[in-house]
């Protein structure tokens, strides 16, 4: 049976967070048996925003180490370094010249930081939807697993693939469609569960990184920000804390937010927090022992370049059909 095909990846602009093991990584992993999954580590993306290049080359190896820690298994899913095939670059040009203004001023990363009053951004930052259009298009992917922050920009892929298939009269790519979980698309900040748990906050209490001593972790849900109702119920609008907690347990247990109502009926606050805490820190200690030990076996470089050389014969293959039906080969 033909698998069909999926593509995905995190930008480490930072240390990757519980938000995006539960929003993107755990996904990867659960999708593997069934799709033929290509996963990659999306560095032209880190630098849309400035980056110490020591710092970043960290991160990277970091968020790496974590996918394979996370159960990402390249004998089943291609996993790369996005620099490492050059086309996603080359493909993203092309896409540009397709893409309206106007296109780019709806797309909401660069609208809020614009919103925020935010000065000396970067043109790469405004033109990075059409890089991740190129990510996707490249390998005629039917799927992409996304949180819903990221479902925009699948949509954005999808008119500039009909545009292009309409303009050349030929399906030259396939269609994408997003692929979203029922729970867990979005992840909170614990101390302000309006905000998106991100790995480029500024105050490290609300955010959960997969790296953090897990002790420290559950010193972090211990103090999460919740409510006077209380009462644990699933009301992201009365009880947003409580809620974002709910999503947590219920994600990384691998059952839905009901039976974590129910495992946890009648208790208090304290208790209900210390009940997720541990099933947090069980989480990261799993993954970081992990961690550990697939750095001691020092694999990392031959699984990227294994990847790369996978990635490549498709990219390659893609980029020179849409180079010789736009007519910029001889
Ligand atoms: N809090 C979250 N809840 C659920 N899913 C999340 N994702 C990120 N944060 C959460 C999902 O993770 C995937 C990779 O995201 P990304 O790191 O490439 O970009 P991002 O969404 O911009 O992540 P951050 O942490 O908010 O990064 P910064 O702070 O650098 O902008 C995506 O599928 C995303 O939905």
């Amino acid at each position: 049976m033909i698998k069909k095909r999926m593509i995905s990846a995190i930008k480490p602009s930072g240390h990757l967070t519980l938000g995006n093991y539960i929003g993107a990584l755990a996904n990867f992993v659960k999708y593997q048996d069934d799709f033929e999954m290509i996963v990659f580590i999306a560095n032209l993306h880190t630098i849309t925003v400035p980056q110490e290049p020591d710092e970043l080359r960290s991160n990277l190896e970091e968020a790496a180490i974590l996918y394979l820690a996370a159960g990402l298994d390249p004998a089943k899913a291609t996993i790369f370094l996005q620099s490492d095939v050059h086309e996603h670059a080359q493909l993203g040009h092309i896409l540009q010249c397709f893409t309206y203004l106007g296109e780019l001023n709806r797309m909401t990363q660069y609208k809020d930081k614009v919103a925020k009053g935010e000065t000396n951004l970067g043109v790469g930052l405004y033109t990075y939807p059409t890089l991740m259009a190129a990510d996707i298009l490249l390998y005629d992917a039917q799927f992409v697993p996304v949180g819903i922050d990221q479902k925009q920009h699948v949509e954005l892929t999808r008119d500039l693939a009909e545009r292009i298939n309409n303009r050349f009269d030929k399906e030259l790519f396939v269609i994408p469609e997003p692929l979203l979980e029922e729970v867990g698309t979005k992840i909170y900040d614990l101390q302000d569960p309006s905000k998106k748990m991100s790995k480029s906050d500024v105050s490290d209490k609300g955010c959960i990184y997969l790296m953090d001593d897990p002790k420290k972790a559950r010193k972090k849900i211990m103090s999460a920000i919740t409510d006077s109702y209380d009462t644990i119920q699933y009301d992201p609008e009365k009880q947003p804390g409580i809620s974002n907690l709910l999503v947590i347990a219920a994600s990384l247990k691998k059952v839905s937010v009901d039976t974590i109502l129910m495992e946890t009926q009648g208790m208090r606050y304290g208790d209900f927090k210390k009940y997720v805490a541990s099933i947090v820190e069980e989480t990261l200690t799993d993954i970081q022992s992990r961690y550990q030990d697939i750095k001691a076996q020092n694999v990392l470089n031959e699984v990227l370049s294994e990847g790369a050389l996978k990635a490549r014969s498709i990219a390659s293959k893609k980029l020179k059909e849409v180079q010789s039906t736009i007519g910029i080969e001889l």
